[in-house]
Formats: C-alpha cells, sequence, structure tokens
C-alpha cells in the first residue's frame, strides 16, 4: 500500500480548517488545473475591465494599491470601502469559475470582485468582509491565479492568533462561518521580484 506523505498537495475536495477557532477556512489547491489556469489568467488580464479606483481612509484619499473590477448579477449597487460599485455582467470566463467553485461553497454567488496585483508592491490592508450587503457569517470564494502571494489572517481579539496561507495558482480558499466576524485578513506588500496575481472573490449580495 503506498504510503500517505502529509508533505503532498492535497487532493481535491480534502479539506483541514485552516483556523484553530471563530471560523472556517479552507483552502483547495489546484482546483483548476495549471494549463485552466494559464488560459484563465490571459483572458482575464485581457478582457476584464481593469480600473484603479481612489479609496478614501481615515479621511485621506489615495489610489488602491491594485486593479480591480467587479462583476455580478445586474441587481443592486454595493458600497465597499465608501466606493459604490455597480456590477458589469458575468462573462463566460467567470462563470466557469463559479460554476466550479459553488458545489464546493454550497452557495450560489451573486457576484464577484476581482483584484489585480501588478506586482509585489501592490497589496490588500488589513481588513474583514463584513459590509451589511453580505450579511452575518458569509460564505467567501477566493479563487488564485498567477504568483504565489501569502494570505495573512489575524484574530481580532486574541492578539495572539494568527495564520499565513499561501494562495497558489488555481486555488480555491473557502470563508465561511464566523470568520468574518472575528478574523482580519491582509495581502501584504513584498519586497521579492513578483509576477501578477488575479484573485477573485465571489460573495453572496443579499
Ligand atoms: O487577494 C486576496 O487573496 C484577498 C482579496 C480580498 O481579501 C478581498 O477582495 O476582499
Ligand atoms: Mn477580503
Amino acid at each position: 500500500m503506498a504510503a500517505i506523505s502529509l508533505f503532498d498537495d492535497f487532493p481535491l475536495n480534502t479539506t483541514v480548517n485552516l483556523l484553530p477557532k471563530d471560523g472556517e477556512v479552507l483552502l483547495y489547491n489546484n482546483l483548476f488545473s495549471e494549463l485552466e489556469s494559464k488560459q484563465l489568467m490571459e483572458c482575464l488580464l485581457k478582457k476584464i475591465d481593469w480600473r484603479q479606483d481612489n479609496i478614501t481612509l481615515f479621511g485621506r484619499t489615495v489610489a488602491q494599491p491594485r486593479l480591480t473590477a467587479w462583476y455580478g448579477d445586474l441587481v443592486k449597487p454595493y458600497t465597499y470601502s465608501g466606493l459604490t460599485m455597480k456590477p458589469q455582467p458575468w462573462t463566460e470566463d467567470l462563470l466557469f469559475i463559479k460554476d466550479k467553485i459553488e458545489p464546493i461553497a454550497g452557495v450560489r454567488y451573486t457576484s464577484v470582485l476581482l483584484n489585480l496585483y501588478r506586482n509585489g508592491q501592490d497589496s490588500m490592508g488589513w481588513h474583514s468582509d463584513d459590509e451589511p450587503e453580505l450579511g452575518k457569517n458569509p460564505t467567501i470564494s477566493s479563487v488564485s491565479f498567477g504568483a504565489e502571494r501569502t494570505f495573512k489572517l489575524k484574530h481580532k481579539k486574541e492578539k495572539s492568533l494568527s495564520q499565513s496561507v499561501l494562495l497558489t495558482n488555481g486555488s480555491h480558499l473557502l470563508m465561511k462561518g464566523e470568520t468574518q466576524h472575528y478574523w482580519m485578513h491582509a495581502i501584504p506588500k513584498t519586497k521579492k521580484p513578483m509576477q501578477p496575481r488575479i484573485n477573485l472573490t465571489f460573495r453572496v449580495i443579499g
């Protein structure tokens, strides 16, 4: 019988909660094959209507350190860090990704926020995905293509609790339960030379 190595990639649909308490964060590596990931990365880079918005934080207006886009069901606009975003209609590529993650997440997503990190200087600051439109205990799927970046989590109350997850090309990270209530997450800047990375966070807007 073949030995099972703990160091192999987890097979599809094998999940381990990466949080010690107060929420669930599950990682599915290689949900998309290398070829699918390469093709999706190229198509999304080309076809998504990327923009760099300004954002006002603590009264100061600055350009967001990444490009973003917002797609989804053509329902209500969504307010995110003071920006009201009007979604563009789903594209074929986005529906392909959505169809693949929904059976794992067990929800039907109504929208997706896309982030393009052009290099290691692009980043996402500490936050929780806790906008009122997302409701209590939202399920959020985060799909990554391109360069591997470190995703950090820290507990809001217990300062000693933190977690680091490498988000690889073709991976699916699922956040659910009380995660957004108790934890914050971020993609820090890095000085290492970094190729572009695209991240898609699928959300249910109520
Ligand atoms: O790029 C990532 O992995 C995180 C994105 C994120 O947290 C968000 O869009 O709210
Ligand atoms: Mn987030």
